[in-house]
């Protein structure tokens, strides 16, 4: 047979998963403390990894490392937003069932911990009678589409969270495993979630789905908060006059690396063509099966739609999107990337009301003794009842807030010990960790753990050097993977090996370039130290209001390198 190729051992599993179930029903109903390896690649499709606290291993009496096998669910929230109810449901959940921390994710999610198997379906059923759902929330599929979660009510952001839910809907995987699986006997009595008794197809995945995770994303010209360059696919709104006549659709973003193999690399998308809003559900059709019908289905690690215009070029890739699409697309407006906005504090919203955005410091959610982030966010919530918006930047949004309310939120979130977003360093509210340690399983070091020990140290010094009031992004990963996209941040920090760092600098706040790596293997401890030096650097030789990422990258790391050793 002429050169037949090897399948990765997980199309496997999915070519013979009858459409994700697997053997999941078997092993829920079993004693088993978790599930079988298959049916742990096919869990992610249902939005949850099996995972074990890595801080509670321990030695079996034969002498073995023992885990206390548990899940991570990952609930599926398009634009980041959330009712009150739903928020509560969360922090019910963490509570009774997890390990009583809720974590918002970088992609405008909400992810418990520690759930036991045991609880997984009660789990499942609680996120379902509250309107939310898990499905898709990871696996080879498109996940939770990302959107600024700005609360503005005028036309163009109307227009931005249509196409945001558009999209959701449109690449849905159509499977009826998840409500076979989880839902049945739930209370909400519902018949399905997609479909009705009809045979069961994917018309857009087909039966393997996609060669690997696909991520959307919608943002502005002016305000690039969810990272639209590092999405697999991007729409960028191209308004005038008040309204979004379409967007410029950029394709091939994606961060995971393993530097050990040349072959993989952090990419930031490309500009391929202009849709109009109308269209941007077939587009991203056209997208996905272009990826779905050529993507890597052999090496995992080059499996992602990145590598697959890398290696075919951008005009071809646009050659076959348009085929599947029908027609030719025209080339993008010139609109493009410029700016950030965090949507922190207070800001009016358009319709009278106010939205107020707190920072949530790496987006953990837990009540210790001085700070109580949940208790904070349970009387918000049941004083004010607020739509809650999730940023990219793991924090959240409270919205419709009248004014007579304004000081009643600021005064719960004083009295549970907690700053507003306002009194925070910007150097902190900028910054974001991924979850690594102890649950993730890809964990080489500590994130979210240390980076506030790490702000601490880092504040001190800025204020030293009256660097204080500059704004600029710092962003930690306790493996290569990229989690909190520290590869496009003013400074990336990521875990490379134990206790150890690689300093990325030169990437910029509004996410349109990457790093380069500064110094590698550097020990926790001695990251601030190998920074004050390049700060001073910064201080003394950077062009009127140049931002630190841009000056890093202007005068390179040999410079940077050679100030560094004369202090
Ligand atoms: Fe991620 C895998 C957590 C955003 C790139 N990511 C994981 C897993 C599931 C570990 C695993 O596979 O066993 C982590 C679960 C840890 C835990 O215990 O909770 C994990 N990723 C996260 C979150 C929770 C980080 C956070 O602290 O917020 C983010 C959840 C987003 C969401 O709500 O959907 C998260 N992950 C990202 C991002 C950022 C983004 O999408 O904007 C990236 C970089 C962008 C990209 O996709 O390229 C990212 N995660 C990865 C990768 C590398 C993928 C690759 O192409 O190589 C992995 C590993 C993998 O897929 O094999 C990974
Ligand atoms: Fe885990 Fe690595 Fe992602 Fe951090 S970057 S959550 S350590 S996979």
């Amino acid at each position: 047979m002429a050169d037949e190729k090897k399948l990765s051992a997980v199309e496997d599993v999915k070519s013979l998963s009858n459409f994700l179930r697997g053997t999941i029903a078997e092993d829920l109903a079993s004693d088993a403390d978790g599930f079988a390896k298959p049916n742990t690649h096919l869990l992610k499709f249902h939005g949850m990894y099996q995972q074990d606290d890595r801080d509670n291993r321990g030695a079996s009496a034969e002498g073995k490392s023992s885990k206390e096998i548990s899940l991570m669910t990952r609930t599926r929230i398009p634009g980041g937003i959330l009712t009150s109810v739903q928020m509560i449901a969360h922090l019910d959940l963490c509570d009774e069932i997890g390990n009583s921390t809720l974590k918002c994710t970088t992609r405008q999610a909400l992810q418990l911990h520690c759930i036991p198997k045991s609880r997984i379906r009660e789990t499942i059923q609680r996120i379902h009678a509250v309107n939310l759902s898990t499905l898709a929330a990871c696996g080879d599929v498109n996940r939770n589409v990302m959107c600024c979660p700005a609360p503005i009510r005028d036309a163009i952001h109307d227009e931005m969270r249509r196409a945001t839910m558009a999209l959701k809907d449109h690449l849905a995987p159509r499977t009826r495993a998840y409500y076979e699986i989880w839902l049945k006997d739930d209370a909400s009595g519902e018949e399905s979630l997609v479909g009705g008794g009809e045979p069961e197809v994917e018309p857009i995945y087909g039966p393997t789905y996609l060669p690997r995770k696909f991520k959307i994303g919608v943002a502005l010209p002016q305000d690039n908060c969810i990272d639209i360059y590092t999405q697999d696919l991007g729409f960028l709104a191209v308004v005038r006059e008040g309204a979004v006549v379409g967007y410029n659709v950029l394709v091939g973003g994606g961060l995971g690396t393993t530097p050990s193999a040349k072959k993989t690399f952090p990419a930031l998308a490309k500009r391929m063509a202009f849709c109009t809003p109308d269209e941007v559900c077939q587009v991203a059709e056209a997208v996905v099966k272009v990826q779905r019908d050529n993507g890597n289905r052999e090496d995992r690690k080059r499996a992602r739609l990145k590598y697959l215009i890398a290696d075919q070029g951008i005009e071809w890739f646009r050659g076959q999107v348009e085929q599947y699409f029908g027609r030719a697309l025209p080339d993008c407006t010139e609109d493009d990337v410029h700016d950030f906005d965090d949507h922190m504090g207070w800001a009016e919203q358009g319709d009278g009301k106010w939205y107020y955005g707190w920072n949530v410091e790496n987006g953990r959610l837990y009540d210790s003794e001085d700070r109580r982030w949940k208790s904070a966010i349970r009387e918000i919530c049941s004083l004010l009842n607020p739509g809650i918006n999730l940023t990219a930047h793991q924090s959240m949004i409270f919205t419709d807030i009248a004014e007579e309310d304004k000081q009643t939120l600021e005064d719960v979130i004083r009295r549970h010990g907690l700053p507003l977003s306002e009194e925070i360093s910007t150097v902190r509210r900028w910054s974001m960790a991924c979850v690594a340690l102890p649950t993730c399983s890809l964990a080489v070091t500590e994130s979210e753990r240390v980076l506030p020990g790490v702000m601490d140290v880092m504040e001190a010094e800025l204020a030293k050097l009256g660097l204080d009031q500059e704004a600029f992004t710092v962003r930690m990963t306790g493996c290569p993977n990229g989690c909190a996209r520290p590869y496009n941040a003013d400074i990336g920090l990521v875990g490379k090996t134990k206790n150890k760092y690689t300093i990325f600098l030169g990437g910029q706040l509004i996410g349109t370039r990457l790093g380069t790596i500064f110094k590698d293997l550097v020990p926790l401890e001695e990251i601030v130290p190998t920074l004050v030096p390049v700060f001073a650097a910064y201080k003394h030789h950077r062009q009127t209001s140049e931002s630190f990422g841009d000056f890093c990258h202007r005068v390179g790391n040999e410079n940077l390198h050679a100030w560094a050793a004369s202090t």
